[in-house]
């Protein structure tokens, strides 16, 4: 029987990279949508032929229990979010409503659809429940590095919608015996990822300054670590906790972190130039409360899943450097209309 897989957050970058895995896989694959003429649907007709859209908002929980009841899903991921962090700070209770109560929704919408109660739990078969949680929720950090076991102390309203989430996932499984389970992911990246984020604002900006149609990239925080992977080996890993015998909670990460300034080095020197004589620091991209260092723990994934990630640090910079210079070459501009700095 082929399997059937629904996904919140397709127009993102994890939706495409798990819907193309999961189409690979044999699944029939439904992506979630919102708004009446989403500008982001055209460009996932492109990218994903194969993936049938069905209509929904993670604010709006009738459409939730109508697409669960159209698509009889097997296994439901719940991708979508506010997910870039300075937003959150901006509009923090859209914030806690998509990216926190969104979750609620979903494993409502599963519930109900599924005859879930108190009394009667979840039998074999029923509807299996992925959640995008976020190494964001570790943020001022309790130990180096961060395991599934590390408390939280999240430095944003993200953070803390996370944090809400990741728990109620936890707290389904343990009430209703529903095999819901939660990635803690630390950040991924690809040619695909948002241009507000900083790893791809860097390779647009490398990209513009060695095609001549830029001068200076501003940067905020360039002294921040992350633990940076490429979204295609981290949701593999998504579909490996799905399809695991027990719901249990992993940290995805490569174990590897570097600032920010080291990112900045690397994209520069894969086109050799000197980052020094474009880099302006502006202050005002500071966030509120920062994260300064996030680093993952993955051995329970190696060791339980058999997860290795397959792109290293350097070689994903140069990849996504590379894809952009291609992009502007060809006369592309993800970032033209983009309402970040
Ligand atoms: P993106 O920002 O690329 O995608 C977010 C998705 O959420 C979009 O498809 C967007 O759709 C959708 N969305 C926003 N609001 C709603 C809503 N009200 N109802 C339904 N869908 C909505 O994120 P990523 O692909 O990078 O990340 C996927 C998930 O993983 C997110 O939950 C993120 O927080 C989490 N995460 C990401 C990490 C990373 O490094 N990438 C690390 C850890 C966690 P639309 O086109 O309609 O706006
Ligand atoms: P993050 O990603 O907040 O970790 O969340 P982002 O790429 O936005 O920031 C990473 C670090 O870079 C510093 N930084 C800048 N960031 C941006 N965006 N723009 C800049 O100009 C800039 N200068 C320095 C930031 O201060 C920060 O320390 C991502 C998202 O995908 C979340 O949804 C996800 O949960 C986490 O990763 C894990």
């Amino acid at each position: 029987m082929t399997r059937r897989a629904l996904l919140t957050g397709i127009t993102g970058q994890d939706g495409s990279y798990l819907a193309e895995h999961l189409l690979s896989e044999g699944y029939e694959v439904w992506g979630l949508v919102r708004g009446q003429a989403n500008p982001r649907v055209p460009r996932v007709r492109r990218l994903l032929q194969d993936v049938r859209l069905v209509r929904g908002d993670l604010l709006d929980q009738g459409s939730l229990i109508s697409a669960v009841e159209k698509v009889q899903p097997d296994e439901v991921y719940n991708l979508g979010a506010i997910s870039f962090v300075p937003m959150s700070w901006e509009q923090a209770e859209l914030t806690a409503e998509v990216t926190g109560m969104g979750v609620l929704r979903m494993l409502e919408a599963i519930r109900v659809c599924s005859g879930i109660t108190g009394s009667r739990g979840s039998a074999d078969g029923q509807i299996r429940f992925y959640q995008a949680s976020s190494s964001e929720m570790f943020g001022q950090v309790r130990e180096t590095p961060q395991t599934e076991r590390t408390p939280f102390h999240p430095r944003s309203p993200y953070g803390v919608a996370k944090a809400y989430g990741h728990f109620l996932t936890q707290n389904y499984r343990e009430s209703y015996g529903m095999f819901a389970v939660s990635g803690i992911l630390f950040n991924h990246e690809s040619p695909r990822r948002g241009a507000e984020f900083v790893t791809r604002k860097v390779s647009l900006g490398v990209a513009r300054i060695k095609l001549g149609m830029a001068t200076e990239l501003r940067l905020g925080n360039l002294e921040a670590r992350r633990d940076w992977g490429y979204a295609g080996d981290f949701v593999r890993a998504m579909h490996m906790m799905m399809t695991a015998e027990t719901p249990e909670d992993y940290v995805i990460g490569t174990g590897r972190t570097h600032s920010v300034r080291e990112l900045v080095e690397a994209a520069f020197g894969a086109v050799g130039l000197d980052w020094e004589r474009y880099v302006v620091h502006d202050r005002s991209l500071h966030r509120p409360a920062e994260v300064d260092l996030l680093c993952a723990d993955p051995k329970k994934a190696r060791t339980q899943l058999g997860w290795e990630p397959t792109v290293s640090f350097e070689e994903l910079v140069a990849m996504m450097v590379e894809a952009d210079l291609r992009l502007l070459s060809d006369g592309e501009d993800p970032d033209q209309y983009s309402p970040w700095p």
